[in-house]
């Protein structure tokens, strides 16, 4: 099997005017997996920055590649909290798998533009079996996963200008050109050499 090139960096920050991040992100890479996720605690300040770190201190030590029972889990855990939406995303072999309870986009663009598929819900409020989508990588895939404080627009225009730049760069240029200064907002970029 081949081995493709992982480059992998996020970026998160508050609401303006807030010191709270009711976002989180979390990354783990070890030797062949590449684990990520995007969570958004309903609302802002501390109540949503206690649910996201909850969340993402859940995952952290309890995080495995089954991506769709790992959310039913992290649901489990978080009933009776107010909510939030989290975003999975795994690389295994050259593959892609990414799933979803709430708002949380996963695209990947290349040549095209390709938006996975999310799961509507409320982690920790109304869950459901979260779908799980797959999808090849392809040399200079860029996966983008972010959270709703981030306007999907940046997708359409002609942004092309990811490969010069390092995921954690690109990450911290996406959310301050199309942030929304009214909601928390984060994004994981992945660049993908073959
Ligand atoms: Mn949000």
């Amino acid at each position: 099997m081949e081995k493709i090139k992982i480059d992998i960096g996020g970026y998160t920050r508050p609401i303006a005017g807030e010191k709270k991040n009711g976002d989180a992100i979390f990354i783990h890479q070890q030797e062949d997996i590449c684990f990520f996720a995007v969570i958004d605690g309903i609302g802002h300040g501390a109540p949503a920055f206690e649910i996201s770190q909850k969340i993402k201190a859940f995952i952290s030590q309890n995080f495995h590649t089954d991506i769709s029972r790992l959310i039913q889990e992290t649901h489990q855990h978080m009933l009776g909290s107010e909510g939030a939406a989290l975003g999975i995303g795994t690389i295994l072999h050259n593959t892609l798998y990414f799933g979803s309870l709430g708002n949380i986009t996963c695209r990947v663009i290349n040549d095209g533009n390709v938006t996975l598929l999310s799961t509507d819900g409320l982690l920790g409020v109304r869950g459901r079996t979260a779908k799980v989508s797959s999808r090849n990588l392809h040399d200079e895939d860029v996966i983008l996963m972010y959270s709703d404080g981030v306007d999907s627009s940046f997708a359409n225009e002609k942004f092309k200008n990811y490969h010069l730049f390092s995921s954690e760069i690109l990450a911290k240029k996406i959310i301050k050109q199309w942030g929304s200064i009214f909601d928390d907002a984060s994004l994981i970029a992945v660049k993908i050499r073959k």
